[in-house]
Formats: C-alpha cells, structure tokens, sequence
C-alpha cells in the first residue's frame, strides 16, 4: 500500500530530475519510459535508487537507446540494482549470466515461479529485433488483485498453487506456439528445462516486500491448486488468468534496437507476441534474486521438489521508504 502522505511518483521523479531523466506513464497501472539516463555498472547511487523507486511505482519501465550495451555492461548495470542469478535454474546457457531468448515466450508467465526464491525482476535488451511485430505485452497482477470482488478475494486469500517446470505447456498452448526457445534449439529447451525437477507450493497472494502491495501470483508454471482436484484447478486458474490478463491491465511494448525493459516479477505477467513470421527476433535476460514469496498472513512458500540455492540467492528487500508498512 502507498502511503498516501508520500507521492512516490513525485520522489521517484525528483531524484531523476537532478540528473535531467524524466518518467512518463505510458498505462495507468503498469508501464513507464524513462529518458535521459545511460545504464551501465558506473550509474550513481541515486540513480540506481530512483530506478528502483520507478520500478516500484511503475511495475515495468523501458529505456531507449541504449546501443552500447552488451551482455557484459548489462550485467554489471543488473548488479546496481539488484543481484545478479544465474542465468536459468536448469537450462544450459552460453555462459552463467546471460539468458538468450530466441523466438517468444509466447504464454502469461511470471519468470522461474518453480522455485522458491522467485526473481525479483527481470532486465531484457532488444538484440535482434523483427521488421514487424515481436512485441511483449506485461500485466499487473496487483490491479487485477485490487480488483477482485469480495468473495473471490476471500477466495484466493487461502489458495496455494503448485508451480513446477514439469508443467506441459503443450496443453495449454497450440503447438505453433510453442515457440517461448530459452536455448538455441526447441529440442534442447523442451528437455533441458525439465532436467532437473522443480516444484513450490506459492500463496496465490503475496506480499510484496518492499511496497506491502498484495498482488496474484499465478502464470503457466502453475500445475494445480493445492486441495482441488485438477479440472477444479483449470477453471479457477481461467478465471483468475482472465482477471490478470484484462487489457485494461496491460501494457504492451514493440521493441527497437536500443531498447531494454526491467519488470519488477513479484507483481507481474508477461507474454511474448509470436506474430513476426519467420524473422529472427532475439532477447537477452539478466535475472535479479528476490526473495521467498509470503502469504497475506506472513506464511513463505514451502519448496516440494529442487535446491534452487546454486540458482540464485534468496535477497530479502527490505520495505523502501515512502511505501507504508502493512
Ligand atoms: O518473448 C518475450 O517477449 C518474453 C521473454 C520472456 O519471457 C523473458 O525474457 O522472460
Ligand atoms: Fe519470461
């Protein structure tokens, strides 16, 4: 919840404004695009302050022209920020930082929601960028938690849900789709990303560290709900998914070569559009730790299955000032 007494829009903007970066809302409930500022390790203190206040206000925020970036300054940007992860829990990667998106992820998803210690935010760079289409699209799930009437939130308050990387997103999706590559071959992804089995009991609501926010934590690594047989669990999933993924709770972004995205990932969907053809279209992924979900009630989510800990560190944020203690 934010403390009403604070306009954190207004602290987030007059840190940047010292440094002549201006925010501009681009949706009421998620979304901002910040100019003005070169991201890199060597960013000021207050700098990497305001982008965590903007991401916290904004949920998701995008930098533009960027070009000097490579894996390597991203990395070192991603660690003024936050704690780097490695780049993915089972999956193979180029190297240990750097997670290499070819085609889309193309399925509403919060990232690595199988493990326990769920990132706290993700940083995306455009590097190969389609002649059309290829846009991400993020959703708030804090508005749609808002949104909720009475007895669904009541509802939800008691649920957990089982999220594992043994889900079958071909059920879910057509095969066509199926093109959300975290490797270079759909081969490789398909069986590398199951490798090793993850699988967390979540609070379908969850705290959020350091704004007190409570938001819906869901997405297509869920596999059931814990207590409810599963075509129980895929009506319930429809409705709350229909919720989270309301238009009105979006915003979606079309990149350009220069462009790179932080999504703060306790409080938010995303879904790559696979709509651009046969054109290469290529991202890169630095991963920040964060910390283990809680329940309204202060419960922490219980790991079934994996040892996330040589994935990432578990990096309890603290609550940031501005934002009331709940
Ligand atoms: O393909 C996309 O646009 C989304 C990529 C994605 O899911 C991720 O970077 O975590
Ligand atoms: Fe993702």
């Amino acid at each position: 919840m934010i403390d009403s007494t604070i306009d954190t829009t207004a602290a987030a903007s007059e840190i940047y404004a010292n440094g002549g970066v201006t925010i501009r809302k681009v949706g009421h409930h998620l979304g901002a695009v910040i100019d003005g500022v070169t991201l890199s390790g060597d960013i000021s203190g207050d700098t990497s302050l305001a982008i965590r206040y903007a991401l916290a206000v904004n949920k998701v925020i995008f930098f533009r022209g960027q070009h000097h970036l490579t894996d390597e300054i991203q990395y070192e940007f991603g660690a003024r920020i936050g704690i780097p992860t490695t780049a993915h829990p089972s999956l193979g990667a180029d190297d240990s930082k750097t997670l290499v998106l070819e085609g889309a992820a193309s399925g509403w998803h919060t990232d690595v929601t199988f493990v326990d210690r769920i990132p706290k935010a993700s940083v995306l760079r455009s590097v190969k960028v389609p002649p059309y289409g290829g846009a991400t699209t993020w959703a708030s799930t804090t508005a749609a938690y808002g949104q909720l009437p009475e007895p669904l939130r009541v509802l939800v308050e008691g649920l957990w849900a089982v999220h594992s990387n043994r889900f079958d997103y071909a059920a879910a999706l057509a095969p066509e789709k199926l093109s959300g590559n975290y490797s270079k071959s759909k081969r490789d992804f398909r069986s590398g990303f199951a490798k090793t089995t993850f699988e967390t009991e979540h609070p379908v609501v969850r705290v959020h560290p350091e704004t007190g926010e409570r938001s819906l934590l869901l997405g297509h690594f869920v596999r059931e709900f814990v207590g409810l047989k599963a075509d129980e669990s895929n009506v319930l999933y429809q409705l709350l998914q229909n919720r989270i993924t309301k238009l009105e709770n979006t915003v979606r972004w079309t990149w350009a070569d220069g462009d790179l995205a932080i999504w703060d990932n306790r409080n938010t969907q995303h879904y790559g559009v696979a709509d651009y053809g046969d054109h290469p279209r290529e991202l890169r992924r630095t991963t920040l730790a964060g910390d283990v979900p809680v329940d309204v009630h202060g419960q922490p989510s219980r790991v079934r299955s994996g040892d996330a800990s040589n994935y990432s560190v578990v990096d309890d944020a603290a609550r940031l000032p501005g934002f009331a203690s709940v």
